[in-house]
């Protein structure tokens, strides 16, 4: 879904109908290239054809982060990058999930839809747990009635995320069909929206990239973080001698370079004839990954340096979203008999 050829967009406040999509991103440290390519890619694309909601979810961070500073100024962090990194406060509207607390209201009424048994079969519940053996909170169990909230919330139709994520969206159209039988139909399903890369492995090139796991490679990190990161990366592990032939199809490091250069064919062609060595091939993912982010890198800097910008913008951004979260609201509170 590119957007090079999209019209000029109407400015965020006018009135408009242009499909909605909401997507959420957890406060839980500085992005990584796999949030990038999986889904904050698409959240600037997409912000050009649609109304586009994207929201910070620090309620859901706090499953697993409890210290308060942190969580504000990763929160903080997250809003400069998704900034840095594209998104337009005129063309889409940002904020952050607790300063609109609909969300966790509509996220109780959905709990009397959802049988525990959905979410004791989440994958990632399951992750988390093995994950936080010593804290699995209750947060962690409902985690999905929260995102479907969050989602069914604007009545999104789509929703721009990692692969990672389709069970719980699965969950989440499971959740609206619930309601929708129960109290007659309010909801649309949501449906996911993919980019080209919907799993970016990590440097270990087993498990997808993630900010928890330590195998993500960061944008925002100093350069050599990012450089010393890349150079860790697991390559094809079959390849052991500098002149074995490299096998790019299973090598995480060529898989990358897909999404930094169009010469990628070239890439494999030398992995493949032993012309290009492991070593070379990351040192030029490096250099590609810098090369890429230094603009973002530039404004990231920039907007740190200036928390008040970024407070107007997710402030003005939750004002924003009210209208449509208090309408939701008023309707299910109707159909529910809360009113
Ligand atoms: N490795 C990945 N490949 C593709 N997409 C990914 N996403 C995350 N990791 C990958 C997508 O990024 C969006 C925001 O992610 P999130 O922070 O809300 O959720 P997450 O999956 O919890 O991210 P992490 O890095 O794995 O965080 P931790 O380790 O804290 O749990 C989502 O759309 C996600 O699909």
């Amino acid at each position: 879904m590119t957007t090079e050829t999209a019209p000029a967009p109407s400015p965020v406040d006018a009135p408009t109908s242009r499909p909605r999509i909401f997507s959420g991103i957890q406060p839980s440290g500085a992005p990584h290239i796999g949030n990038d390519l999986g889904a904050i890619r698409n959240y600037v694309r997409l912000q050009w054809d649609y109304e586009a909601i994207y929201c910070i979810v620090d309620y859901h961070a706090l499953t697993s982060l409890h210290d308060a500073d942190r969580l504000r100024l990763q929160t903080r962090e997250m809003a400069a990058a998704l900034l840095a990194l594209g998104l337009d406060p005129e063309r889409c509207t940002l904020f952050v999930q607790s300063h609109r607390p609909e969300h966790t209201e509509l996220a109780w009424l959905l709990m009397t839809v959802t049988p525990v048994s959905w979410l004791e079969r989440t994958p990632t519940y399951k992750e988390k747990k093995q994950n936080q053996p010593e804290d699995v909170n209750h947060g962690l169990l409902s985690y999905p009635v929260l995102q479907a909230a969050d989602i069914i919330i604007y009545k999104a139709s789509l929703v721009p995320v990692g692969k990672d994520q389709a069970a719980h969206l699965e969950l989440s159209r499971e959740i609206v069909r619930s309601f929708n039988n129960r109290y007659g139909e309010t909801f649309p399903e949501p449906l996911a929206v993919h980019t080209e890369a919907p799993i970016v492995l990590g440097t270990d090139g087993v498990r997808k990239m993630s900010k928890s796991i330590g195998n993500a490679i960061d944008i925002f990190a100093p350069e050599e973080d990012v450089r010393r990161q890349i150079m860790s990366m697991v390559t094809d592990t079959r390849r052991i001698l500098r002149t074995d032939p490299g096998r790019p199809d299973v090598c995480n490091v060529c898989q990358l370079h897909r999404s930094f250069g169009d010469d990628y064919e070239e890439i494999w062609e030398g992995e493949r004839t032993a012309r290009t060595g492991c070593v070379d091939t990351k040192k030029l993912l490096a250099e590609r990954v810098l090369r890429h982010y230094a603009e973002p890198r530039e404004r990231y800097r920039e907007l740190m340096a200036d928390p008040k910008r970024i407070e107007r913008i997710l402030d003005a951004g939750a004002e924003r979203v009210r209208p449509i979260a208090q309408a939701t609201m008023a309707e299910v509170r109707e159909k529910m008999g809360l009113r």
